[in-house]
């Protein structure tokens, strides 16, 4: 009796940690779609959960002293039932995660026109380079390019075109919902409009070779002000360093810039040679 109880009692302290704790606001438009799809599937599962669960408790205690048991007799009605029910889940779950996928967020192939670099009309466009082992961004409209350091401004759509040097990598950036493959020889696009100010991580989620495990980024999401600022100072660091029309000039990690000759600069911004000729 106690066990039962004590059962009871985890059950609806669950359900209430579930029911009242509110998860923190989604940093982006993708990672809205996600958690909301993912809260949608836990109020489905929690009392499925539950039903399960106390059924088995039930039979537990209410056949403990049942030496012989006999075994069940068909029953095509309650056979017929859980096959639908389970079906009727099954559907529920597949057309709410389709109504995700046709984000176009999270499949850019949905968002409609796009222009001939591939990216959605209207979005700010980065490329983004992946190579053994590290990442490269470019802004063409800025004409500003950063290594390891992803800068983006609040409330504004951004289209990634991706492209590889040499083997398969994969973008992703899990506090804002966006994971895409890239091929070598390919361009795939990936697009998110972030909601919150912050530091988030971006990893490559492809085992790529040794340097794999080092092969992440810091993304930076700045208000439009601020981020305008910063593209201003990276165009006025580049035109410093004389390097300014051909966007060669190459910001380092800790966001200051070194020309493309310099030897940091020679390691660091010429990730396609310097792949190939291994
Ligand atoms: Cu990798």
């Amino acid at each position: 009796m106690r066990l039962s109880r004590s059962l009871a009692w985890l059950c609806v302290l669950a359900f209430g940690a579930v029911v009242f704790s509110s998860p923190a606001a989604a940093q982006s438009v993708n990672r809205a779609a996600i958690d909301d799809l993912n809260e949608q599937l836990l109020y489905v599962a929690l009392p499925l959960t539950l039903f399960v669960e106390l059924t088995l408790v039930y039979a537990i205690y209410r056949f403990r002293n049942n030496d012989r048991p006999k075994p069940t007799v068909d029953d095509p009605a309650l056979e017929i039932t859980w096959t639908a029910a389970t079906g009727a889940i099954l559907i529920f779950v597949g057309v709410s995660a389709f109504f995700v996928l046709l984000n176009p967020y999270i499949s850019p192939a949905a968002a409609g026109p796009t222009d001939t670099g591939g990216q959605v009309a209207d979005d700010m466009e980065v490329e983004v380079l992946a190579y053994q082992w590290g990442w490269e961004f470019h802004y063409p409209e800025a004409n500003v390019t950063t290594q390891s350091r992803l800068v983006l401004p609040k409330n504004e759509s951004v289209t990634f075109t991706l492209k590889s040097s040499r083997v398969i990598h994969s973008l992703y950036i899990p506090q804002l919902g966006v994971k895409q493959d890239i091929f070598p020889g390919q361009t795939t696009i990936a697009r998110t409009k972030p909601t919150q100010t912050g530091s988030y991580r971006l990893y490559c989620a492809e085992l790529c070779g040794s340097g794999h495990s080092r092969m992440d980024a810091t993304v930076v999401v700045l208000n439009q002000s601020d981020y305008d600022d910063w593209v201003e100072q990276q165009q006025r660091a580049s035109s410093t360093n004389g390097t300014t029309s051909s966007g060669t000039a190459t910001s380092s990690a800790n966001g200051t810039t070194t020309p493309a000759n310099g030897t940091e600069a020679a390691r660091i911004s010429a990730p396609a040679a310097r792949a190939h000729a291994r």
